[in-house]
C-alpha cells in the first residue's frame, strides 16, 4: 500500500537527523518553566516536537508546513467538487508530500477495502441506553474495535522495534477506514431510530459519511464534510486530545486504545464540546431578540454579557492572535451558500461587531473568532441539528492527525513519555533555599515529601 512504501524510506534519515541532534546538542535548554506554569496547566511550555503540524499565532495551523488556504488550493479534488479528498489530507499528514489525485484516491480505495465494522461492535452500541452521549459511543466503538488490533498480536510474537510503525499504520488504516460508518451508525442509532443506510462504494470517505447520515442528495453537504474533516484533522501536539494520544501510544498501547483515550479527552467541555456551546449561545441570542438583532442591539447585549463576567463562546484562543483560518474557510463557504440563513447572518454580524467590543475590554488577548464560532452553524443549516453529535464529527476528523503522529512517533523510535512531578513542599523548599520566599511555620499536607 502506498503509505507504507512512501513512509519507509523517509524514516532512516529522520532517525539519523534526530539522533544527531540529541548527540550534539542534547543538553541545550530550550525553555524554562515558571511556578505559575506548573500550576497553570503547563500552558505555553514547549514540551514536545511535532513535525506534522504547527499552530502559528498569526497564520493559524500549518499542516505539514501548508497553511489552510494552501491545503485547500493544492490538495487534489474530485471533478465537480469544491474541497479536497480526505484521502489526500491523510496522505499529506502521513507522508509529508502533497499527493496527486491518483495517490489520494489510492488511500480512499484502501479505506473502502477496510471499512467493514464487525457486527459485535454494532450490537454492543445498540445495547446502550438511548441517552448515552455520542462521544461515549464513539469511544466505546473504537475500544471494541481493538479486538482486531494488529499491533499487540505482532508485539506478542517479538516484533522488532523498527517495525512498530508498520503495525501502527496497519491499525491506523483499519481504524480510520471505519470511522465514517461508525459515526453514521452512532448518529442513526441515537437520533433516527437505528435506521441503516449502507455505504455507497462510489463515494469518497467524507461524502460517504454524509450519505450514511441521510444526506445522499445534498452535494453541498458532501463538500462541507470534506472541508470540515480537513480543517479539524490536526492542531499540533499540545492540545488535550493530541497530548493524550501521544502519551498513551508511547506506552505502546495500540492505536485503538490510543484514539479512544484521546476521544475521552476531546469529550470535555473545555476541549471538543465548545462547538456545541457556541451554537447553543447563538440560538439563545436569536431567541432573546425574537430573530436577528440589529448590530446596535447586539453590541449593547455583548457589552452587558461581558460586564457580567460571562464568556462569549467562539471568540478568543490560547495560541492564535488572529481570525482562525478554519473559521475563515467555513465563513467563505457560508457567504457563498448560506446568505439567506439567519443564523449565518448572526455569525457574520457578530464577526463585524464583537472584536472591537472585546478589544475595548482590554484583557482578551485574541478578540477574533475561533473555529467554534461557526462550526455548529454550518451543520445546523444542513439539518444536522443534534448539538451533542458535533464533537463526534470533530473526533473522527482529529483521528486522522492523531494516527499520523503515532505512526511517526513509533517510526522515530520515541520512548515512553514520563515527565517528573514535584510536591508543593519541595517547591517551597527550593524557593526558601534560594531566599525567594520566607520559611513557612505550618503548611497543609505536611506529610508530603
Ligand atoms: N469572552 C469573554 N472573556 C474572554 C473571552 C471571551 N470569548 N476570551 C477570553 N476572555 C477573558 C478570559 O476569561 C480572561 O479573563 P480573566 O483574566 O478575568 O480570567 C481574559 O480574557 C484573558 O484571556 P486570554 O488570555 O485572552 O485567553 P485564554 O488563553 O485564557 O483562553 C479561551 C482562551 C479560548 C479559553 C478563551 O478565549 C475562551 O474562553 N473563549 C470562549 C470559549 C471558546 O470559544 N472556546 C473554544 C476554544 C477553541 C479552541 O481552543 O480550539
Amino acid at each position: 500500500m502506498i503509505l507504507f512504501d512512501k513512509i519507509a524510506p523517509k524514516l532512516p534519515p529522520w532517525r539519523e537527523r534526530i539522533a544527531g541532534l540529541v548527540k550534539e546538542c542534547g543538553s541545550v535548554k530550550i525553555c524554562d518553566v515558571t511556578i505559575e506554569q506548573l500550576y497553570g496547566g503547563i500552558r505555553g511550555v514547549q514540551i514536545q516536537v511535532s513535525d506534522i503540524s504547527y499552530v502559528d499565532p498569526l497564520e493559524g495551523i500549518r499542516l505539514r508546513g501548508y497553511t489552510i488556504p494552501e491545503t485547500l488550493e493544492l490538495l487534489p479534488k474530485l471533478e465537480g467538487t469544491e474541497f479536497p479528498l480526505t484521502g489526500g489530507i491523510y496522505y499529506l499528514l502521513m507522508v509529508d508530500e502533497m499527493p496527486t489525485l491518483a495517490e489520494a484516491l489510492e488511500v480512499e480505495e484502501e479505506w473502502k477495502r477496510r471499512s467493514q465494522i464487525p457486527e459485535y461492535v454494532l450490537n454492543m452500541l445498540r445495547s446502550m441506553p438511548p441517552e448515552t452521549h455520542p462521544m461515549t459511543l464513539l469511544s466505546m466503538g473504537i475500544t471494541a474495535l481493538q479486538n482486531g488490533a494488529v499491533f499487540p498480536k505482532r508485539y506478542d510474537v517479538g516484533m522488532p522495534k523498527v517495525d512498530y510503525w508498520e503495525a501502527t499504520l496497519e491499525d491506523s488504516l483499519n481504524l480510520t477506514a471505519k470511522l465514517p460508518a461508525l459515526a453514521a451508525f452512532i448518529y442513526n442509532q441515537k437520533y433516527h431510530h437505528g435506521r441503516y443506510i449502507p455505504p455507497d462504494p462510489s463515494l469518497d470517505w467524507s461524502a460517504n459519511f454524509a450519505h450514511m447520515i441521510g444526506k445522499a442528495a445534498d452535494t453541498h453537504y458532501h463538500d462541507l464534510s470534506r472541508l470540515f474533516f480537513l480543517l479539524h484533522s490536526d492542531h499540533e501536539g499540545g492540545n488535550v486530545s493530541a497530548h493524550t494520544a501521544h502519551l498513551v501510544n508511547s506506552a505502546l498501547s495500540d492505536i485503538y486504545l490510543t484514539c479512544a483515550a484521546a476521544m475521552d479527552g476531546l469529550a470535555g467541555p473545555l476541549h471538543g464540546l465548545a462547538n456545541q456551546e457556541c451554537l447553543r449561545w447563538l440560538l439563545s441570542v436569536m431567541k432573546q431578540f425574537g430573530g436577528l438583532p440589529t448590530q446596535k442591539q447586539f453590541e449593547s447585549f455583548a457589552r452587558q454579557t461581558l460586564s457580567e463576567g460571562k464568556l462569549i463562546p467562539g471568540y478568543g484562543h490560547a495560541v492564535l492572535r488572529t481570525t482562525d483560518p478554519r473559521f475563515t474557510a467555513q465563513y467563505e463557504f457560508g457567504k457563498k451558500y448560506l446568505q439567506d440563513d439567519e443564523l449565518f447572518q448572526l455569525v457574520d454580524m457578530i464577526y463585524q461587531t464583537l472584536p472591537n467590543v472585546l478589544m475595548d475590554m482590554g484583557k482578551v488577548k485574541n478578540p477574533w473568532p475561533n473555529v467554534d464560532a461557526i462550526n455548529g452553524t454550518m451543520q445546523y443549516h444542513f439539518g444536522v441539528t443534534e448539538f451533542d453529535f458535533y464533537t463526534v464529527l470533530f473526533g473522527i476528523s482529529r483521528i486522522l492527525g492523531l494516527t499520523s503522529h503515532a505512526v511517526w512517533a513509533r517510526g522515530l523510535l520515541k520512548p515512553i513519555e514520563r515527565p517528573k512531578s514535584l510536591t508543593t513542599k519541595m517547591l517551597e523548599r527550593m524557593l526558601c533555599d534560594a531566599d525567594l520566599m520566607p520559611e513557612r511555620e505550618t503548611e497543609p499536607g505536611s506529610r508530603a515529601a
